[in-house]
């Protein structure tokens, strides 16, 4: 179907989709890590999330995930293109996207971080 480009706006737009879904997760309500929830997504226990994994896993954590909205998150997740989602590259992009929130209450907290 799809060619997977891996090009920047792209890339950013499943960024956003995948931080708005995850902005909403009430993680600490029933998973202690990251890395828990990666290895419940793994139905297979392959150590990847395919497309199908990565959907499914999606669609559990509430997430209303459109299939052009999946293909921007699956491909900036899958960040060397080989079609499945590793643990790394889940990581990384958890990383990337709890910067993006840290940010996101600086720019909101403005007034708190002046110095009178
Ligand atoms: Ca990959």
């Amino acid at each position: 179907m799809a060619h997977f480009t891996s090009d920047a706006s792209r890339s950013n737009a499943g960024l956003m989709a995948l931080k708005d879904i995850l902005a909403g997760l009430p993680v600490t309500a029933g998973y202690t890590s990251w890395q828990e929830l990666f290895s419940k997504f793994d139905i297979d226990k392959s150590g990847y999330l395919d497309g199908h994994e990565l959907k499914s896993a999606l669609r559990s954590l509430g997430g209303s995930v459109s299939d052009e909205r999946f293909d921007y998150i699956f491909n900036s997740l899958d960040s060397d293109g080989d079609g499945v989602v590793s643990w790394l590259e889940f990581e990384s992009m958890l990383e990337l996207i709890e910067m993006q929130m840290e940010e996101d209450l600086r720019n909101n907290d403005v007034m708190l971080d002046e110095t009178f």
